[in-house]
């Protein structure tokens, strides 16, 4: 396992000699200060790199190039936002990174309604609340059809949440639910996020599909010419969300992805948090099921509750059984030795963490604390040190 670590370079109030103290060997990053569909060029990639190694990492993924909202709808003539990916992707690879992560979300990337819902013990988590998330579509943007897709105790609650919430409550909401956008770009208010979600009016699961089936027609092939990886990283949470379809979300979604352009290059992030926001997905089983196909592990967990909510939970508590789910890395990586493949180390991280301790107050990325992400990673390392320790005594 190559231990990594997602820093927000410029963007990030966590230093890199910060996170040198944690013991992660990998470094994790995208040029957030590119606005999506540009080209990363070969100069600001290599600079960029140039700071990683100089504090003593290696950069193991790009996470996440991503994919203009033109090329999931589909419209109009996209062979520049194709031939500029294409470019972004030889930069990177020229400069020895050929991992990428990234996801294929419509509009939103993960969606939470609370960044900081306090924990029993001090500290806060995520949270993603049925009923806030009904306020907000119901009452705050007026979604035509948003009533039909809660149940009416959600909805009453959310009825009560809204009477009661201030001006700052809800911008607070708006707030949380925009705060899973990584760059500088692309955050809507409720004007503009009701014009966008117009922008996506008849586009439904087989559109988005057959969209998603033509970029990677267009990115796959250069990804093996260039021995690069891809792995999409997983629908958060794993349902439609604000009417939009997603496609990524469980077991069968991800079969359709790998089969669609079957190739050594398409592959998956498997991310425990996101998949395990869904009962019915196994996560441990999902990962056996794709083992070999997993180019990168993002770790962490959640708790659900029965009427769609769910929290972040520390990442060996919560419903998916990350012991279980670790040995399943273990046993592929030791597969992935022994048959002497290419990308045999795989990277994983914690994906986000509490905010306990000095975290509390200080400034950080939301769901990117430096103590809650720390704690996350040491008790994986040690899961995985004991795991492949016990490996070796068969
Ligand atoms: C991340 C995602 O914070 C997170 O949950 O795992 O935002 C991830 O970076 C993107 O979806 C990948 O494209
Ligand atoms: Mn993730």
């Amino acid at each position: 396992m190559i231990e990594s670590w997602r820093w927000y370079g410029p963007f990030d109030p966590i230093t890199l000699p910060e996170v040198a103290q944690t013991g992660a060997a990998g470094i994790v990053h995208a040029l957030h200060e590119v606005p999506y569909g540009e080209v990363w060029t070969n100069d600001a990639i290599a600079a960029r790199k140039a700071e990683i190694t100089g504090a003593g990492f290696t950069w193991d993924v790009a996470e996440s190039l991503p994919i203009h909202e033109a090329v999931k709808r589909g419209e109009g003539d996209l062979s520049t936002l194709f031939a500029n990916y294409r470019q972004s992707m030889a930069n990177l690879a020229a400069n020895g990174i050929r991992t990428i992560c990234y996801n294929f979300m419509p509009l939103l990337d993960w969606t939470r309604t609370d960044l900081r819902a306090p924990l029993a013990r001090g500290g806060s988590c995520l949270r993603f609340d049925a009923s806030r998330m009904a306020a907000f579509e119901i009452h705050m943007l007026g979604r035509a059809g948003a009533e039909d897709e809660y149940s009416q105790d959600v909805r009453n609650k959310a009825a009560i949440w809204f009477q009661q919430s201030s001006e700052s409550d809800r911008e607070a909401l708006l707030h949380a639910i925009m705060s899973g956008l990584p760059g500088a770009f692309d955050r809507y208010d409720i004007a503009g996020l009701r014009d966008v979600l117009q922008s996506y009016e008849g586009i439904d699961r087989d559109t988005l599909r057959a969209n998603y089936k033509r970029f990677l027609q267009e990115v796959v092939p250069a990804a093996e010419d260039l021995g690069m990886v891809f792995c999409v990283h997983p629908d958060d949470p794993p349902r439609d969300i604000l009417g939009l379809p997603r496609i990524v979300s469980d077991g069968d979604d991800i079969d359709w992805i790998l089969s669609a352009v079957d190739s050594p290059a398409n592959g998956l992030t498997l991310c425990s948090g996101s998949l395990g926001a869904n009962p019915a997905n196994d996560v441990p089983a999902i990962a056996a099921r794709f083992a070999n196909k997993i180019r990168f592990g993002h770790l962490r967990n959640v708790r659900k509750e029965p009427d769609g909510s769910f929290e972040e939970a520390a990442h060996l508590e919560g419903d998916t059984d990350m012991v279980a789910l670790a040995d399943v890395f273990v046993t592929e990586e030791a597969r992935r030795r022994e048959a002497g493949e290419d990308f045999a180390s795989i990277p994983v991280r914690p994906d986000h963490g509490h905010e306990i301790l000095s975290d509390i107050g200080a400034k950080s990325v939301p769901g990117y604390p430096m103590i809650g992400r720390l704690r996350g990673l040491a008790e994986l390392r040690g899961v995985f040190r004991a795991l492949e320790y016990a490996a070796t005594r068969g």
